[in-house]
């Protein structure tokens, strides 16, 4: 039977974090690849390998049925134009869908179904609940000056399957034009990226 410490925790929703549990950390270095302007992820590291977010997972219990669930705190801020952000994953049990719940901050989770390609954009805050279906690669994105915190809620037998989003990156990505959060095609940005750098601008 599973331990009663396992079915009872006390979270933070201000920090982020699960009493009596670690959080891991992912810094700057961990998902420089990530990041589209590439002098602005230099530019940060010389500075310091700050932190992008953290995450603490539970894990109460495993098998057919049973949920898994974390709790994530993404720092404010952007690397160039584009807003701290998750790695971003598909679950390695395609068909295994998750439900996200907005605590605190105002952010995005960006959604792209790997049959079709498509994306979506949906708000991440304060009493929202989102739903992630299966086979959907899911990043979380704070555009706000504050800590984002939420909670997922996803089957025990998920998996994460990282290599996919490492190997090509979503589609689109998310940054700050004239103060305003906007969702732009990556490769548009990279373009414009290059632009400034041939005009030294
Ligand atoms: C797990 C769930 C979240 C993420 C967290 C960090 O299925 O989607 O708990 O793990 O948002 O993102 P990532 O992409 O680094 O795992
Ligand atoms: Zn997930």
């Amino acid at each position: 039977m599973t331990d009663l410490s396992e079915l009872f925790k006390l979270f933070d929703p201000t920090l982020g974090t699960i009493d009596g549990l670690e959080p891991i950390e992912r810094r700057l270095v961990d998902l420089h690849t990530m990041f589209s302007d590439k002098q602005a992820v230099t530019a940060a590291l010389q500075a310091e390998n700050h932190l992008i977010y953290s995450v603490t997972a539970v894990q109460p219990d495993e098998g057919d049925g049973a949920l898994h669930y974390g709790i994530g705190c993404i720092m404010p801020g952007r690397i160039g134009d584009e807003y701290h952000m998750t790695k971003g994953h598909l679950h390695s049990r395609r068909a295994a869908a998750e439900v996200y719940i907005g605590l605190q901050g105002e952010g995005l989770m960006l959604l792209e179904d790997e049959r079709t390609g498509s994306s979506r954009t949906l708000p991440l805050q304060p009493h929202s609940v989102l739903y992630v279906p299966g086979a959907t690669a899911h990043r979380t994105i704070n555009i706000g000056a504050s800590p984002l915190t939420y909670l997922g809620i996803y089957p025990a037998d998920a998996g994460h399957d990282y290599g996919a989003i490492a190997e090509r990156n979503f589609r689109q990505a998310v940054i700050c034009r004239n103060g305003e959060a906007v969702v732009v095609e990556r490769s548009d940005y990279l373009r414009q990226l290059e632009r400034n750098t041939a005009t030294g601008s």
